[in-house]
């Protein structure tokens, strides 16, 4: 049996509606979590959100709410968006929930017993907008002469009683951990991590007193964890933590947390400390993937251009989004997105390329062959393209999925779906119909076999289109894993089967931009 695999995405502020750069990073950790299922591995997979903290407490102090009531508000849109975009979570957490606050409470008590915390007074910059304390040489100078955080957003001068996290005895270990390869990706962010890391730690001050949001410290009244104490320790608490329960000792350490990069000083220096000090195994990597940009642009409210991912979704369709997504961007580098360019992608891709090859395909052989599949005779060109597309789907796209290339594997997958395309205007079955039927058939079988393989392989990407479609090839469920592909067992046992297509449905449909966006 594989290993077992444990992903997590970052929990989002419910403190408004979810954005695109939400809806990105929760597809492309669906993608990794369907696509090791697909290759056999038991996946647990949590996404959730992050509801403490001060960014919260004022939002909802603005809008007259208590901030129970925000997040009860916003954490329904996040859940919502999750279920709309068909991401396949195991658990989708709340920090408000009692597993979460017993569970930040034990490995608080953890650091705790391991002498790495201590009382004093916190006098230093506060972000509320990133949750962040900033050093004063961090800041950079905004347009009017102000202060900002590294990350461009306002600082507060902050002097409150605080907790302290002893994180400058964790440099040695943490810089050893950031130069161990793997740990942190992309590479560009490892070097930062370093950087910051080499520049000598100071103790962190992990709790605040001058507002109650948050999970109470134990045997401190008046204290309440900062915010990412309690976020980061999200991952433990749904396997379980601290009891050792089954999951726990299955699932940890995850695999995979998958971050956006402006939050990976949090995930690779902050939680393996509080993880080294709680004396818990270290995650085995952390990636920090770049953002999504609306045409080049970040998104503002005060741009006014912020885009509801739900209604992109309703728009183009949810397959087409996410393998925009995962297709345009090259994982772990800034992408933009726009109207247009969803369009083009899905269209010249998904509508032309691949559907149009399965629909061809499908067809022909409901039309001239009754629907009815057969074993036949393979010439050389037939057997080249399926050695070809098994190479794509069994080698390529796993190898560069692995690593979380998408962008790369799917390329690959294309080529092969470009190879199928090819091969089909040049062997024209339309002809041999009539003057070679038998050849005919061993023409459209090898193009079931790759379609059958194409789909499969593409499936963590486009579930609900791939599902459609190899619903109507035969093919059950538990047929659908990479362990099918290259191997024919599957095909001879459907023939065998007396299985008969149906009129096939186009599962990709042309996507059309309004006038007024061309
Ligand atoms: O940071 N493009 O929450 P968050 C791509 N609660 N990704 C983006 C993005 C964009 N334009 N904007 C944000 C938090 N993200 C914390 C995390 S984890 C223990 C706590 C990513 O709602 C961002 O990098 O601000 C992060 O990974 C995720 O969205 C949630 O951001």
């Amino acid at each position: 049996m594989p290993d077992p695999y444990y992903i997590t995405t970052a929990i989002n502020y419910p403190n408004g509606r979810p954005h695109i750069g939400h809806a990105y990073e929760a597809v492309a950790a669906d993608v990794v979590a369907r696509f090791q299922r697909a290759m056999g591995r038991e996946v647990r997979f949590q996404t959730g959100t992050d509801e403490h903290g001060l960014k919260m407490a004022r939002k909802a102090a603005e809008q007259g709410k208590t901030a129970r009531e925000l997040a009860d508000e916003m954490s329904g849109y996040f859940k919502a968006m999750a279920d709309m975009l068909a991401i396949s979570y195991d658990r989708f957490i709340r920090t408000v929930e009692k597993d979460h606050h017993r569970a930040s409470q034990a490995i608080w008590r953890a650091m705790e017993a391991n002498g790495d915390l201590y009382l004093d007074r916190y006098e230093g910059w506060y972000s509320v907008r990133d949750e962040a304390y900033y050093d004063e040489k961090e800041l950079v100078e905004g347009e009017g002469g102000e202060k900002l955080s590294p990350q461009g957003t306002p600082v507060e001068w902050t002097v409150e009683e605080s907790w302290f996290f002893r994180l400058s005895r964790y440099q040695e270990p943490l810089l050893e951990l950031l130069r161990t390869p793997g740990f942190v990706e992309p590479e560009s962010r490892r070097n930062e991590m370093i950087a910051f890391v080499s520049g000598g730690l100071r103790d962190l001050s992990v709790s605040r007193t001058s507002f109650d949001w948050g999970v109470p410290v134990p045997g401190s009244d008046g204290h309440v964890m900062y915010v990412w104490v309690d976020a980061l320790t999200n991952y433990v608490t749904g396997l379980g933590y601290p009891d050792q329960t089954e999951l726990w000792r299955k699932f940890w350490p995850a695999d995979l947390h998958l971050i956006g990069k402006d939050i990976v000083r949090f995930h690779t220096v902050y939680w393996p400390a509080f993880l080294m000090s709680a004396g818990l195994p270290l995650p085995k990597k952390v990636f920090g993937h770049g953002f999504l940009l609306n045409r080049g642009q970040k998104e503002s409210k005060s741009l006014g251009n912020v885009t509801d991912p739900i209604e992109l979704a309703e728009r183009f369709g949810v397959d087409p989004l996410r393998y925009f997504f995962l297709r345009e961007i090259a994982f772990g580098q800034d992408g933009s997105y726009s109207p247009e360019a969803i369009v083009t992608r899905a269209n010249a891709e998904l509508a032309n390329s691949f559907g149009n090859l399965a629909q061809r395909t499908l067809s022909m052989i409901h039309k001239n062959m009754s629907g009815e599949l057969t074993t036949c005779e393979y010439d050389p060109v037939d057997e080249a393209l399926m050695a070809a597309v098994r190479v794509a789907c069994l080698d390529e796209l796993p190898r560069e999925f692995e690593r979380l290339n998408f962008s790369v594997g799917l390329e690959a997958w294309l080529r092969a779906v470009f190879a199928c395309n090819q091969y089909v205007d040049e062997q024209a079955p339309w002809t041999l119909r009539k003057t070679d039927p038998q050849r005919m058939e061993a023409v459209l079988m090898t193009l079931f076999r790759c379609v059958h393989d194409l789909t499969i392989a593409v499936r963590p990407v486009v579930p609900a289109a791939a599902d459609v479609l190899l619903d109507q090839m035969g093919i059950a469920g538990e047929g659908r894993g990479f362990a099918a592909i290259g191997n024919a067992d599957w095909f001879e046992a459907l023939v065998e089967s007396g299985f008969v297509l149906d009129k096939p449905v186009g599962v990709f449909p042309r996507l059309e931009l309004p006038e007024t966006e061309t």
